[in-house]
């Protein structure tokens, strides 16, 4: 008997890394590779912001390894490879006038090159939260909308001039939210403010110039066969009870984390209820911006960790003033810990996530980023971490969601494992260990874990 086949015969799956968390070999080679420092250097070297004191310019090392790399992902039977490019390092600067590091240009060339000779589809991320330093020191990044949407544009540009004849897939922007809340509103991570009125600013520019970058692409690049979007994170919201208090609480949440860049990128208006919850701080749309926003990303890109019960009475606007909880009426836990407080192993989230998304928004969806931090990992010897049990049971479960959905009438096409190599897990530092391949920080040495055979194995089983 053949068994049905899961996902359609061009499903596109892989490992994702971005380029901060990965390519830093050293404070030596970063300086003599040209690459300018971003928010995260900076950040990295105030006393404090990072949990074990570690720096984004020591890394793993891809700047050496990335063909070892890519050949390894080669191996686990991958067909893509979602990465980021480090503006700095090809704009060291990072303004619409200042000079480009050829040397920084070349280095992701060649790595497209060898993802297309491995036949790896190259999956592009223009920001991964590595703002050039200059640019924040100048204006306050993204705070300035008018100048970071020309200064952004004009990289993107160089981007898809220098590489759109060969990637055909692009994403603007990972995660505003992230960029916003925890950059702009908490502080835990770069460039740090503590405010109340500045993630919305900083929300409405990522999204104005996600929109300027979309349309330069399509009107002189795409050529109607590539496609740019941009990418949200989104745990799934789940009411804590039948309680209208909190099944509108979880609504709350889902506008918040989710429909606050997805509505007006898709439907062309933030959701009302952020509107209620903001009023005048929450930026308004010029007609031309809304113009530009509709029909800008060509699918949803779609991160997804964990779920949440949620309750009504929190005091995190950027979380809709939703309460958190993993935790069921009758006491039960929704799954079990990780490294992470942030992230349970709770597989059944992802199916309904995936039907909201579809429902709402009508989209094609690239799940771009679904991984797991096991508790302790890092106390492990590599021979025990290699052993990735828990990685694997996470993998086993959230794919079981992805064929649910499809099956529901989803339209996934892509699914990419966070993440290829163990790396720097930004304010957490080197402690969470996300890879499927396990990374001695020391020596670089690589050292494929169970889960990333799995991962081979449970593709070659679904695909087409
Ligand atoms: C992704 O973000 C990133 O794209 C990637 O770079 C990162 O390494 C990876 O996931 C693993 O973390 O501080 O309690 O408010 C993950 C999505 C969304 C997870 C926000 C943490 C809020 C936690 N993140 N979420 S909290």
């Amino acid at each position: 008997m053949t068994r049905t086949k899961s996902l359609r015969a061009d499903f596109i799956w892989g490992f994702a890394t971005a380029a901060a968390q990965i390519e830093g070999g050293g404070e030596e080679q970063e300086k003599a590779s040209g690459r300018g420092p971003s928010i995260w250097d900076h950040f990295c070297d105030q006393p404090g912001k990072i949990a074990d004191g570690s720096k984004v310019t020591d890394t793993c090392d891809f700047y050496t390894h990335w063909k070892e790399d890519l050949a390894l992902m080669k191996s686990l039977g991958a067909n893509s490879y979602r990465f980021s490019i480090s503006w700095p390092r090809v704009i060291p600067l990072g303004g619409k006038d200042d000079a480009i590091n050829e040397h920084g240009v070349q280095f992701y060339s060649d790595v497209i090159d060898e993802c297309l000779r491995l036949g790896l589809t190259p999956f592009v991320t223009l920001y991964h939260w590595d703002l050039p330093l200059e640019l924040y020191k100048r204006y306050g990044g993204w705070l300035n909308k008018e100048r970071i949407t020309a200064d952004f544009v004009r990289y993107a540009r160089l981007c898809f001039e220098r590489y759109g004849a060969r990637v055909k897939h692009w994403i603007t922007i990972n995660e505003p939210w992230v960029i916003a809340s925890l950059g702009h509103a908490h502080g835990a991570f770069a460039p740090g403010h503590v405010s109340n009125t500045e993630p919305w600013i900083v929300g409405h520019s990522l999204l104005v110039a996600h929109a300027h970058a979309a349309h330069l692409y399509h009107t002189d690049f795409a050529r109607g066969e590539g496609v740019i979007g941009i990418t949200l994170n989104g745990d799934w919201a789940e009411p804590y009870d039948g309680t209208p208090a909190n099944i509108k609480a979880a609504q709350n949440k889902m506008d918040a984390a989710v429909g606050w860049f997805a509505d007006p990128v898709y439907l062309g208006e933030y959701p009302p209820s952020l509107r209620a919850m903001l009023q005048d701080r929450l930026p308004e749309f010029t007609d031309d911006e809304r113009a530009l926003l509709i029909g800008s990303s060509d699918f949803y890109g779609c991160n997804f960790y964990t779920t949440n019960t949620i309750t009504a009475g929190g005091d995190d606007e950027t979380a809709g003033n939703a309460c958190l909880l993993f935790t069921r009426p009758d006491g039960t836990e929704l799954g079990p810990e990780s490294e992470l407080g942030w992230l349970r192993d709770v597989p059944w989230g992802l199916r309904k996530h995936l039907n909201y998304l579809y429902t709402r928004y009508g989209k094609p969806i690239y799940i771009t980023e679904n991984g797991y931090a096991v508790k302790g990992e890092s106390a492990m010897s590599a021979a025990q971490a290699v052993r990735d049990d828990q990685r694997v049971a996470y993998f086993r479960g959230y794919l079981g969601a992805v064929r649910d959905a499809v099956a529901d009438g989803v339209d996934v096409r892509s699914y990419f494992a966070w993440s290829c190599i163990d790396n720097f897990e930004w304010a957490s530092g080197f402690g969470p260990r996300f890879g499927c391949v396990r990374v001695d920080y020391d020596s670089k040495k690589r050292t494929v874990k169970d889960s990333a055979r799995f991962l081979q194995t449970w593709f070659e089983e679904n695909i087409g």
